[in-house]
């Protein structure tokens, strides 16, 4: 890695690139150039691994590109700026966000979305925003950006609407997981659905997106909360972070019962809010059928794999059902991550219970494995104290 005085200089330094859907990523050392005009290069310092690593990993993700840097769940400081630069400095402890805020595009200003326009259409394809790469490896080769973050490297580059500068004083091997997982699922519970006192609640899949849900649906003091897994490792996490029952949706059903029948009856009628946190399109309509008739809204936030498509009788929303879907919990990444530290820093928001696993960067295909036990909610990574294995 580079030493002090690394402005306006490619870095080399250590990444996890991804040559090949479906191989495990190969740990080399790769060279980052400098942040052009409204762009940011961070040294990340700690990153986690989420099920969407994976998914694109695994060759399904249809803007999934090879050879790239994946992760996307990761926080750092910031090590130089590019010309225009006015949100971060060098020194600014800061986290990645694949959901930019620009502040001035349509989406932005139109105060319904936390979708961004601004950088949507090179990040899909894997480039910065003038549509060019700051990654290549040794060999030359270009090495494509993946979410507009690229955290499975020790420096990356952003567009500067993809940050946010952190309070310093929060560690940054927690605040990474504030980049997906559970500003997703306490987002969806606080911001998408606004989960009211006395609301009925009924989470399915609980990993850490799931398990969020549940952490902001009890702050709203939900009356029940109800997580339906079909893992029975599950059951603890569900009451350490406030489900009020859990249900193993294979095993705990009565001879012919169905989820759906089961929620209903446990619930007078049916709930007033359902998440899908398993990206599994049959648990979609489950979750849907499940709200209760005139007012229950169900939110999708799990992410299906390509080609998947949801199905349910119209009646189901003739009579009052709502489907939504949530991305980023519906979170502001610049505007509202501060207050969200805020949270963590005070207790109300559950951050470092997530962390099951912690490993050297160089252990990164081992945290791919962790993902695959029920165990597991998410490997953090130290990227600046790991050793070299080039
Ligand atoms: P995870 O794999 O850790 O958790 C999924 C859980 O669902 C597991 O506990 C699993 O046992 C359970 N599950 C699987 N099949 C089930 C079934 N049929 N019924 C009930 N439970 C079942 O994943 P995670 O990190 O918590 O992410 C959850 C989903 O959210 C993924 O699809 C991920 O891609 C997606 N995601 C979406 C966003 C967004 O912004 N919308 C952001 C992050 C993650
Ligand atoms: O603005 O059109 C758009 C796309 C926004 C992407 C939102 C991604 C949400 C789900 C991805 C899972 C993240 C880990
Ligand atoms: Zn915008």
């Amino acid at each position: 890695m580079s030493g002090a005085s690394t402005e306006g200089k490619p870095i080399t330094c250590v990444a996890a690139v991804a040559y090949e859907a479906g191989k495990p990523l190969t740990v080399e050392e790769i060279i980052v150039e400098p942040p052009k005009a409204h762009e940011v290069r961070i040294r990340v310092e700690y990153t986690a691994v989420c099920h969407t690593d994976a998914y694109t990993l695994s060759g399904v993700d249809p803007e999934g590109a090879f050879p790239s840097i994946l992760g996307h769940e990761g926080a750092g400081v910031v090590e130089s700026v590019g010309e225009g630069v006015t949100n971060v400095k060098p020194g600014d402890h800061v986290i990645a966000l694949y959901t930019a805020e620009c502040q001035k595009c349509k989406f932005c200003l139109s105060g319904k979305t936390n979708l961004c326009g601004a950088v949507r259409a090179t990040q899909g394809k894997g480039v910065m925003p003038d549509g060019t790469s700051r990654f290549k490896n040794k060999k030359g080769e270009t090495l494509f950006h993946f979410m507009g973050c690229s955290t499975f490297s020790q420096y990356t580059v952003v567009a500067d609407v993809s940050v946010v500068a952190v309070d310093p004083s929060a560690p940054l091997e927690s605040i990474c997981l504030l980049g997906c997982g559970v500003t997703t699922g306490y987002g969806a519970a606080v911001k998408t659905a606004d989960v009211q006192e006395g609301d009925t609640v009924a989470v399915f899949g609980g990993g850490t997106v799931g398990l969020s849900v549940i952490q902001g649906a009890k702050l709203r003091k939900a009356s029940k909360i109800i997580l339906v897994d079909i893992n029975d490792e599950k059951k603890k996490y569900a009451k350490e972070f406030g489900a009020t029952d859990f249900i193993n949706g294979r095993t705990d059903l009565k001879e012919g019962q169905t989820i759906v029948e089961k929620l209903i009856e446990m619930t007078d009628g049916g709930l007033d809010y359902t998440f899908d946190c398993t990206g599994n399109t049959k648990v979609m309509r489950d979750a849907l059928e499940a709200c209760h008739k005139g007012w229950g809204t169900s939110i999708i936030i799990g992410v299906a794999a390509a080609g998947e498509e949801i199905s349910t009788r119209p009646f189901q929303l003739v009579t009052g059902r709502v489907w939504k879907g949530s991305a980023f919990g519906g979170i502001k990444g610049r505007s509202e991550m501060g207050g969200l530290i805020e949270d963590y820093k005070k207790g109300k928001l559950k951050v470092d219970e997530f962390i099951t696993h912690r490993k050297p960067f160089a252990e990164i295909n081992e945290a791919f494995e962790n993902l695959h036990s029920g165990e597991c909610l998410r490997t953090v990574l130290d990227l600046q104290n790991s050793p070299c294995i080039c």
